[in-house]
């Protein structure tokens, strides 16, 4: 979806010299958000690998994408299988810290785990 483009007034005459209207009137754009643009999502990805235990990777999703023991551990057979899954979907910044902190602590415990983002 496009969003409408802010702060160019009507009556803009694009001859490049801000006085839309061609009058030597000079202006500056006034109009502003009154509702917040909703953030864009990401996909958090778990992605496959063939060294890293079952076990490890249940316990980085109960532990950093709150599933329960049967959540987490039909994602982890779903990665297992199809190479790639979606731990969950969040507004960017907090998708960026998850992978961060799986990344952490797959390095931390020695496994080569493997997280990342994608654009919702
Ligand atoms: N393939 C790994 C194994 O057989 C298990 C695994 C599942 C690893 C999911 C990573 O994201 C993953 N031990």
């Amino acid at each position: 979806m496009h969003a409408p483009a802010m702060n160019a007034p009507h009556g803009a005459d694009d001859d490049g010299d801000n006085d839309h209207g061609g009058d030597g009137q000079v202006g500056i754009a006034t109009r502003t958000r009154t509702r917040p643009k909703k953030p864009s999502m990401f996909k958090v990805l778990m992605l496959n690998d063939d060294y890293t235990p079952m076990e490890f990777v249940v316990m980085v999703l109960k532990r950093f994408f709150q599933m329960d023991l049967e959540q987490a551990t039909r994602v982890m057979l779903h990665v297992h299988q199809r190479g790639v899954g979606v731990c969950g979907i969040f507004p960017y910044e907090i998708a960026e810290t998850k992978v961060n902190q799986v990344m952490d602590f797959a390095q931390q415990n020695q496994h080569p785990l493997r997280c990342t983002l994608e654009k919702a």
